[in-house]
Order: C-alpha cells, then structure tokens, then sequence
C-alpha cells in the first residue's frame, strides 16, 4: 500500500546515512495503515549504500500514535490483523539491515513510542512527551509496546502510564530511560544525524551483533548468553576488518578513548 507520507532521503558522502520522515504532519504524523505498510517496505528496501538510519517527524510532533480514525470499524479479528500487522512493520525497523536512531520533538505518544521503541537509540529534545493515552482511550496497545517499552522503563512504570494517563517530559522521560539523549530543542534530528554518521564508521559486523545478538543474550538465561556471547565474539573478532582496527590501534594510528 503507497504511502506519500513518508520520505527517505540518503545523507553523507557515501549516501550512508537514511533519513525516514513521517510527513503527515498535518494529523501529527498519526500513523495510518498506508504509512504503517509504508515504513515496512522502506525498512525493506533500503539502498544497499546504508550503514544506518534516522526517523524523524515533520511538524511539531514526532508522532500521534495510531490513526485512531481508522480504528472505528474494525472487529477482533480485523484487530489481531491490524496489530500482527504493526508487528511485522515495527519488527522491520528494529532487526532491519541497520541500527535506528528516533529523532523525537513534541508529542511521542500511542503508537508514536511504540516506534520509537522499535528504534535502538532515541534522541529527545527538550519539548518532547512521552504518553500512552491507550489506557484512558478504552484500548490497548498493539504495537509491540507491551514487550518493548517494560524493556526501557520497566513494567511498573508502563502500568503508571496506562492506568492513569501520567505524561513524562523529556527530562523526565531520559531519565527514567525513554530516551538516552536529551538535546536543546530544536536539534534532535542534528543530533541523531551524528549519532548514525558515527555508527555508521563502525565495523558491519560489531553492529549487527549489537542489533541481533545483544537482545537475544538479554533474554537468554546467563549460561546460554555466555555462550552466544562467546560465539558472536568469535565471529566478529575473525573479520578482517577487525583485526586492521586492532591493528591500526596498536600502531598508534587510531583514536584513543578519551575522558568523558
Ligand atoms: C489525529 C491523531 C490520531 C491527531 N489519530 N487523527 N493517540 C492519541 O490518543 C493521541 C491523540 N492526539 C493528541 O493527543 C493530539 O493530537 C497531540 C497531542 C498529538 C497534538 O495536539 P495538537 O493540538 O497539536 O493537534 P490536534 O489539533 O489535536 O490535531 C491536529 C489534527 O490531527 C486533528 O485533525 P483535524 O482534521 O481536526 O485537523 C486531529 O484529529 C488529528 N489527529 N492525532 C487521528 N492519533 C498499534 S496500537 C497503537 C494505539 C495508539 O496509538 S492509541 C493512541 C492514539
């Protein structure tokens, strides 16, 4: 289904860098099925030249959450379709080819966190909220917020959201784990640009092992972790890429950790 809500444009020298913008900024960029289907098939279909990427919404919010417009018509069965569905799209985004950095601003609430939190880093400036107004709207959610926001803000914090409506700021929300960054406003989107330019000079492999095997060893009781831990250290020191970072190190030709 053909979105024209959404835009991709490609950043950096070596076209690196994919920026995805919601532009329906004129419902706060609610998230429709034909834009929901749109951000799978973008995730999907990403130039071969992209090392990682940023979600970014036009306007003055990020995101609405769902287009609730949509939602009036449709019985259980369509429902459990429609949220499998935002499964799939949302799955897309978080175990794509690339990492994904949200660039949040303004409202940040439904399905507008869900996204979110299918991202690996989120980017917040200063006049963003976080809200899950699900719970006061009769609904539930169905984005994969179940799963992934407890991951961020725990599940005692989620149920605070949902039962009584609780809106955190963005101070609040980095705080407790909603975002990792918080910026002046206005420069969230110049900030997740740097992030994804940096993450985007690291070695392929040390990414995907990020995105792919990290939240997996999470979720695995110690000793299996231990052992995919081991297996993917293994993979990823074997690259020849790795062993020239090392090496140019060890040369003294690469950066040293500096104090924070
Ligand atoms: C929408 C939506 C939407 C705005 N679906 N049309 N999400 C919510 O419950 C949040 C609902 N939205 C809001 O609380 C506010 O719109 C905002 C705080 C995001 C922004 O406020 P504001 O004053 O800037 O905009 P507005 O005047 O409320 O909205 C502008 C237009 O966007 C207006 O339409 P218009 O034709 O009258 O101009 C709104 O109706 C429209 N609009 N948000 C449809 N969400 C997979 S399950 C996920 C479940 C959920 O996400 S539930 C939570 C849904």
């Amino acid at each position: 289904m053909a979105s024209t809500d959404l835009t991709l444009t490609l950043h950096g020298d070596q076209q690196q860098i994919a920026v995805i913008k919601l532009t329906r900024a004129a419902k706060r960029n609610a998230l429709n099925d034909a834009l929901i289907l749109a951000l799978r098939d973008t995730f999907q279909n990403l130039p071969s030249s992209v090392r990682a990427a940023v979600i970014d919404g036009d306007g003055e919010h990020f995101c609405a959450g769902l287009d609730l417009s949509e939602l009036q018509e449709r019985d259980a069965g369509q429902g459990l379709h429609h949220s499998r569905m935002w499964h799939a799209a949302l799955e897309c985004v978080q175990n794509g080819p690339v990492p994904v950095v949200a660039a949040l601003h303004g409202a940040v609430v439904g399905g507008g966190l869900e996204l979110a939190s299918a991202c690996h880093i989120r980017v917040a400036d200063e006049n963003t909220f976080f809200a899950l107004p699900e719970g006061t709207r009769g609904i539930f959610v169905g984005g994969g917020g179940s799963v992934r926001i407890p991951k961020l803000i725990g599940v005692a914090r989620m149920t605070d959201m949902m039962l009584t409506g609780r809106v955190y700021n963005a101070v609040d929300g980095e705080r407790v784990g909603l975002a990792q960054y918080l910026v002046p406003a206005g420069t969230a989107l110049d900030k997740a640009l740097a992030l994804a330019t940096q993450i985007a000079t690291n070695a392929p492999l040390t990414n995907y092992a990020l995105m792919h095997a990290l939240p997996r060893i999470a979720e695995q009781p110690a000793d299996h972790g231990f052992m995919t831990e081991a297996m993917m250290a293994a993979i990823a020191q074997a690259a020849p890429e790795a062993k020239e970072r090392v090496r140019a190190f060890l040369e003294g030709k690469a950066a040293k950790v500096k104090k924070a």
